[in-house]
């Protein structure tokens, strides 16, 4: 589907449009090249991008996730604010669902430790999510199990304070994994089983050491992965289990992932795919190979690759620099986003789901407007792009 189509079709007003029919109607034999020129610049300084349209031509968008359902499903990150007043985009332009903060440690594990503390554990926030899922035909990824960020510190001391020994912690995790595993059995298609345990690029250690799990279980990281993916599968045999990180595609960090995953895979633990994260930029990081060697190089473990939390800021660093997009940086995004997107048709043998990690601007967890739908709710110029990735 191109743009122009769309144009014509739904009568929405995009720069893009403007662009592409001014191109076509004009004759340009018998206009100079200056005149053409200062016709361009004029036309692009008068139009602005996708307008604010009436509610008939929000009802006339084609569904993003319907475009997208020969190749992949398309999800997004969802919260108890989001389901209430954000629901008609998610509904319409989205078929999976993950809870961005509902069913972590942090929400379900109580404040403090009792030693019947498994049945206090808070499940109000995960269980709107899988009924929202339910009402409205979505299926749901499982975020997050076991990870270093959002879980009480309590969950890794004993009842007098001290800390766990890392016999203890295993057990503790792998109660913790069989009551949430278990509860949503059935009803969440893929798990985030493990979070983020390897280091950034720039370290040299292959396990991150600002986290309590690789601090206790230092030198054997690895036995607590393989327990949580093993609790995790005998919990629910069926959910998909996968491995989650973000700078997943930069290839040292990625070297350091794949040793890890060959390891898990070595000693024959149930996981299924690699969950890449996706927070990217498109002032240059990351390039279009590196993305795409990722996606072969992950898959070449036998695994399924997901794209999990996606979203495109500016900035590569400072990404909590707060930045409003001008007309040439939304150009520049959609630019990336057309490049990811056609990566990702092109490799959608590999690829079983890409998640969007927030719907519009506004709800994104960085204030770079990285996502597809502006505040008002409006799709961006990018959201026509990854429709254009598509091709005829
Ligand atoms: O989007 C989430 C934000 O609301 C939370 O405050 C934050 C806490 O660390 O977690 C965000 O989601 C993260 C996700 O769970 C794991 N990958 C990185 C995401 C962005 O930080």
């Amino acid at each position: 589907m191109t743009i122009i189509k769309l144009e014509k079709t739904l009568k929405i007003n995009t720069a893009y449009c403007q662009q592409k029919n001014g191109c076509k109607n004009l004759s340009w034999k018998r206009i100079k090249y200056f005149l053409l020129f200062v016709f361009l610049l004029l036309s692009l300084s008068a139009c602005d991008f996708i307008q604010k349209p009436d509610y008939e031509t929000i009802e006339a968008i084609p569904s993003l996730w319907k475009e997208y359902k020969e190749h992949f499903p398309i999800g997004v990150a969802v919260n108890a604010t989001t389901i209430n007043t954000h629901s008609d985009l998610i509904e319409k332009h989205f078929l999976s669902i993950t809870a961005e903060n509902e069913m972590k440690p942090q929400t379900i594990l109580p404040g403090y430790y009792t030693s019947d503390y498994l049945d206090r554990l808070n499940f109000t926030q995960g269980d709107r999510m899988i009924k929202y899922a339910r009402e409205n035909d979505k299926i749901v990824r499982g975020h997050v199990l076991v990870w270093h960020e959002q879980t009480p510190e309590w969950f890794f001391k004993d009842e007098k304070g001290e800390e766990l020994s890392p016999e203890a912690l295993l057990e503790r995790m792998e109660e913790y994994i069989k009551a949430v595993v278990g509860r949503y059995k059935g009803q969440i298609y893929a798990w985030d089983v493990v979070n983020e345990v390897i280091s950034d690029d720039s370290d040299e250690e292959t396990y991150r050491t600002n986290s309590r799990w690789n601090q206790i279980f230092k030198g054997r990281e690895i036995d607590y992965i393989e327990a949580a993916f093993r609790a995790a599968k005998e919990a629910d045999p069926e959910a998909k289990l996968f491995y989650n990180d973000y700078g997943a595609v930069s290839p040292k960090k990625r070297a350091k992932i794949i040793s890890m995953l060959e390891e898990l895979i070595a000693r024959g633990v149930p996981i299924d795919g690699m969950g890449i994260q996706g927070h990217w930029a498109f002032d240059g990081w990351p390039s279009k190979k590196d993305i795409e060697d990722s996606i072969i190089d992950y898959s070449n473990l036998g695994l399924d690759v997901q794209i999990t939390e996606l979203d495109i800021r500016k900035h590569t660093g400072e990404m909590f620099k707060d930045v409003t997009l001008s007309k040439a940086d939304k150009k520049k995004q959609a630019e990336k986003y057309k490049e990811v997107f056609e990566i990702f048709i092109k490799h959608r043998d590999k690829i079983s789901g890409v998640t969007f990690w927030g719907v519009t601007d506004d709800n994104s967890w960085i204030p770079q407007e990285p996502l597809i739908f502006d505040r008002n709710k409006n799709p961006k110029h990018a959201f026509w792009a990854i429709l254009e990735a598509l091709g005829e």
